[in-house]
């Protein structure tokens, strides 16, 4: 076959909805711009799991701790979910750690944000994970067949996620006047972070365009946005919580809210690294990576001894 009618093949696949599997012909672009988004995403993941971190010997009750602790347990899973379905594109896990302990990639921006009461552990889960999954549903449906298996997984546990944080939220709000104080403060302080986490408008986004039509995204950053916040602003009502937007209003025609200016500045100064976090992020997780080789050797060393013990056996057999 020529490269063209591999080209035309590959098209056709995209245009009929057929999944785009690891051997496949893809063209080059595409499989750059799929490591680009998967490594970000399994990034986003694993440095994810440090705000949360921050609070399981702090948690209120031993409920609170092991459910915190099982959801950030997930958040590693999916991590490798999503280095796994890197890998099948071509690139080495050890390349992509490199790039993310040398501050060359990316990794979502809402990390880089500090977690100051218990309440931020119920507005992450209500608001930083329900964002994903408005993100992720659609990524069940990309176009390369390993990203969308993995998502599929990762939206049930994300769900859970939520749902979780919206209990934290719900059961501060209707607390103590003090418990309602503090949801209402962390909800202050993540709601714009989070809208944010969509990625920039449309008309500034480089990628979206070829994305949406390689069908990696389903739907744009602005879209997924908007939905976002007209889900959420109603789960507000139920928690009896102020949207801290003073903008904010439903629109009859839209059939949408309508919402203030989101700080993109602030947005560009923490992908940049100048987030109120991003340097203790990355300390925190290059020492654990360093701190973590021994183990790495010991299993190295052991699957080694269990390999030359089966290769004896077989010889003496
Ligand atoms: N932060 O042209 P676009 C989670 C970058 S997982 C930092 O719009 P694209 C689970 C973008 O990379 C959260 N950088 O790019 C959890 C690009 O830079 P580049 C992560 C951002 O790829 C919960 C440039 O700006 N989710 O939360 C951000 O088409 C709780 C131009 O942007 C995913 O990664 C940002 N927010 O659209 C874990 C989902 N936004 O590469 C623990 C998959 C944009 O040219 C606790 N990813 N940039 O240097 C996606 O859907 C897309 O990649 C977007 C960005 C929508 C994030």
């Amino acid at each position: 076959m020529s490269v063209q009618s591999f080209q035309e093949h590959f098209d056709s696949l995209i245009d009929r909805e057929v999944t785009i599997e690891p051997k496949d012909w893809m063209p080059n672009d595409y499989r750059k711009t799929l490591i680009r988004q998967i490594s970000q995403h399994a990034h986003s993941e694993i440095i994810g799991m440090l705000p949360e971190g921050n609070w399981i010997t702090r948690a209120p009750s031993l409920r609170r701790k092991s459910v915190l602790l099982a959801k950030i347990q997930d958040e590693a899973g999916h991590g490798l979910y999503l280095y796994s379905a890197a890998e099948t594109l071509g690139v080495t896990r050890d390349s992509l750690y490199d790039q993310l302990h040398s501050g060359k990639a990316k990794y979502s921006s809402i990390f880089n944000y500090p977690t100051i009461t218990w309440a931020d552990m119920g507005a992450i889960g209500w608001l930083v994970d329900g964002a994903a999954i408005m993100n992720q549903v659609p990524l069940c449906r990309t176009s390369y067949g390993p990203y969308a298996r993995a998502m599929v997984r990762v939206c049930k546990e994300e769900s859970f996620h939520q749902r979780q944080g919206f209990e934290i939220m719900l059961t501060l709000s209707k607390g103590t006047d003090v418990q309602h104080k503090m949801a209402q403060d962390a909800f202050n302080r993540w709601w714009w972070p989070s809208l944010m986490m969509f990625g920039p408008p449309d008309a500034e986004s480089p990628h979206t365009e070829q994305s949406v039509r390689w069908r990696i995204k389903r739907m744009t950053n602005d879209e997924l946005r908007q939905k976002f916040i007209d889900v959420t602003v109603e789960q507000a009502k139920v928690l009896g919580l102020e949207v801290p937007d003073k903008d904010l209003k439903w629109n009859e025609e839209r059939g949408h809210y309508d919402f203030g200016p989101i700080n993109w500045d602030e947005f560009w100064n923490v992908v940049k690294g100048n987030g109120p976090c991003n340097k203790q992020r990355l300390e925190t997780r290059k020492k654990a990576w360093e701190n973590g080789q021994w183990v790495r050797d010991a299993a190295m060393a052991h699957a080694e001894k269990r390999k030359a013990r089966k290769a004896e056996a077989a010889k003496a057999a």
